[in-house]
């Protein structure tokens, strides 16, 4: 190997030596304690050390890296401090996720780090989000993420790297091609011969560096970087190298042809590197020694600083308290009370809370398919680029997750995120980011994601099974998530505005039936609707009707026509739902009926049922009814939708109920 020190200072050249040694040694001392069961599992960089080392150490320390499962030099390049990072690997209570996650899944905002979650490619489209926050604040910095050749496979790698090229963001998407994603060689990943020929097809450079070299990952990243800041864009470099060991070590590497290996060996990155340092007489015998001494001896007091660090101790409160960041105090104000509030359509309401959050906060950032100048397919942000700039409004490539991803990203430079998904229904495609990303983050390293995600939902649009789905039951079994369904102008526009207040990831649904046919007074002045309360639509005491969204008019037409005086209780939150009113109102009138426009099997109303049995079993003078959708995809004729949705099943059982 040659290697090309430029006009690089000796101190420069010496500082890559100690990066690059590091982690080298950190991982031949766990390869020991693995050997000795001290260590539980562990996925090797050997090899590839070049790659993070030199790339880290190319930047600023105020640039975000997002690094993988082989990345251990992005820690240590960042001066992660050891005794912190061996508890987060041995699960201690004094690692970065409190025993909460495992290995390098965990990021660190003071060394501007962002660790991946276990499906690799999510991670791409925050770096985005990154990328765009800076772009917005006008900040010369790049960010840099990273991909295996195997996880360039996913989807979400597509994603982002085309939402970077089209927003022109800085961010360097660097993919270590190792050979291998676990045992699958890549003529069986991808039939392309090099990452080098995809950029060109995003509309955006790519470059080749030879991975196992620092010197030359190091010059290209710094050299990019540097461009970048200035002229913002995004780069595909494509670092070859290779991994030495296996998979993660329990794997082995038999499927590797030996010579392939013996190839490799002799490119070693450390190696070869100190070979040369002490042939250039810019490393001495003695230095050398000096320098894997004292890393040795960091290492030693860093192992056993994890070592007497404690296990983390369960303690249930705290654990589902940070499942969310604390709300923001005096975020939850009271409706304002106007003599005469004006009155809105359901439509009208929302773009109003959503007008006076731009206003209120500066740092909100919409994201959606058609949301600029077209105004979304419901025309919600209609006027929106006029009045707030393309920056902040803007339209997105057809790619939900690369955008729900991004918005994460925002979060991390401090800013708010709200996504328009053009139909509940398309929120499939974002589900990974959502469920997995937005919301564990919180509770596994600390890092809210201030994400709200609006859909229009529901049927009776005649608009079939792709159009008209109710997703809502899905988020609500995801803890870290937070999940609104206003029924009404009033609370369409104040659930929104403590949405967008709240720091954490909210799911907002808003019943496209209801955009154009519904109004009701809406005070002008901003206020916010708590997150978590219910209210009374109607009150009685026949029996109970817990629903919410749609559901809460097909119960105040059915009680009308039927002359039943109910309870209509308007959950408002599907999570965290409103026991305590739920309880009030069981305890009060004894029967109860939950009603949903979701389909019955896995729906909400399972779960209320299920805590009216464990709560209020004494009170009870009948049977809890479910009344749901069928169990079918939502067909497109009216006449199958009519019997699809839950109305007339809803008369019967309410009729039944009451002479019960
Ligand atoms: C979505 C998803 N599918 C499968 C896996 C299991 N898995 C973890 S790493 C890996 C191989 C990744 O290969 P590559 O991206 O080339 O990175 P390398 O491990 O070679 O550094 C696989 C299949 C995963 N973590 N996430």
């Amino acid at each position: 190997m040659t290697f090309d020190r430029r006009d690089y200072p000796n101190d420069l050249l010496l500082r890559l030596y100690r990066e690059l040694l590091k982690p080298r040694l950190i991982e031949e001392k766990m390869l020991i304690l693995l050997r000795q069961g001290k260590v539980s599992k562990w996925f090797s960089g050997i090899g590839q050390e070049a790659i993070s080392v030199g790339s880290t150490l190319a930047l600023n320390p105020d640039e975000y890296i997002l690094p993988l499962h082989r990345n251990l030099g992005v820690f240590t390049g960042r001066g992660v401090p050891l005794g912190r990072l061996f508890a987060q690997w041995q699960g201690k209570a004094t690692g970065y996720t409190q025993g909460r996650d495992r290995s390098f899944h965990f990021g660190t905002n003071e060394h501007h780090i962002v660790g991946m979650i276990s499906h690799l490619g999510p991670q791409l489209a925050v770096a985005d989000g990154i990328a765009l926050a800076d772009l917005l604040d006008q900040k010369p910095r790049v960010t840099l993420t990273y991909s295996g050749d195997g996880g360039a496979s996913e989807g979400d790698f597509h994603e982002a790297l085309n939402v970077a090229a089209v927003w022109q963001l800085p961010v360097i998407f660097l993919v270590e091609n190792n050979g291998y994603g676990l045992s699958t060689p890549s003529n069986e990943q991808f039939r392309f011969k090099s990452f080098v020929d995809k950029g060109p097809a995003y509309g955006m450079e790519a470059v080749q560096v030879d991975g196992n070299n620092v010197l030359d990952v190091y010059a290209k990243i710094a050299a990019l970087a540097a461009d970048l800041r200035q002229n913002p864009r995004p780069v595909l470099v494509e670092a070859l190298t290779f991994r030495m060991r296996g998979h993660e070590e329990a794997s082995g590497t038999k499927y590797v042809p030996a010579e392939l290996l013996q190839e490799w060996a002799a490119k070693d990155p450390v190696e070869n590197y100190e070979q040369w340092l002490l042939a250039e007489g810019i490393l001495s015998e003695t230095g050398r020694a000096q320098v894997r001494e004292a890393i040795k001896q960091e290492i030693e007091k860093g192992w056993q600083e994890s070592e007497a660090a404690p296990t983390p101790l369960t303690e249930a409160k705290q654990e589902l308290t940070d499942m969310y960041a604390p709300l923001v105090k005096g975020q939850e104000q009271e409706a304002v009370k106007e003599a005469e509030a004006p009155t809105l359509r359901f439509i009208d309401a929302i773009q109003q809370g959503l007008r006076q959050s731009m206003v209120r906060f500066p740092e909100l950032v919409l994201m959606g398919q058609d949301i600029a100048e077209y105004g979304g397919v419901f025309k919600i942000t209609e006027g929106f680029v006029a009045e707030f700039g393309k920056g902040r409004v803007r339209n997105t490539p057809l790619c939900e997750s690369a955008i729900v991803g991004a918005a994460l990203g925002l979060s991390v430079r401090g800013k708010k995120a709200m996504v328009e998904m053009q139909f509940a229904d398309f929120v499939t495609c974002g589900f990974n980011q959502i469920v997995n990303n937005l919301a564990k983050r919180h509770y596994r390293w600390g890092q809210n994601a201030d994400v709200v995600v609006r859909m229009p939902t529901g049927a009776g649009t005649a608009a079939g099974p792709f159009h008209s789905q109710s997703t809502e039951a899905w988020f609500t079994h995801v803890p870290g998530l937070k999940v609104v369904y206003p029924s009404n102008p009033h609370d369409a526009k104040g659930l929104l505005c403590a949405a967008l207040e709240d720091p954490n990831p909210v799911m907002y649904f808003e019943h496209k039936l209801l955009y154009r046919s519904l109004s009701g007074p809406v005070p002008a002045a901003y206020y916010t609707t708590p997150i978590g309360q219910a209210a009374l639509a109607q009150e009685g005491n026949d029996l109970s009707i817990i629903t919410y969204g749609l559901g809460v008019h097909w119960a105040l037409a059915a009680c009308q026509e039927l002359g039943v005086q109910a309870d209509i209780l308007d959950l408002r939150t599907l999570l965290p739902w409103d026991t305590e009113a739920v309880g009030r109102s069981v305890r009060k009138t004894g029967r109860v009926l939950i009603l949903h426009e979701d389909t019955l099997t896995g729906g909400l109303g399972g779960e209320i049922a299920a805590w009216i049995a464990e709560n209020c079993f004494s009170s009870l003078d009948a049977p809890v009814r479910r009344v749901a959708s069928l169990d079918t995809a939502v067909p497109l004729a009216p006449t199958l939708e009519a019997g699809f949705l839950p109305q007339q099943r809803l008369r019967e059982q309410l009729r039944a109920l009451r002479d019960y």
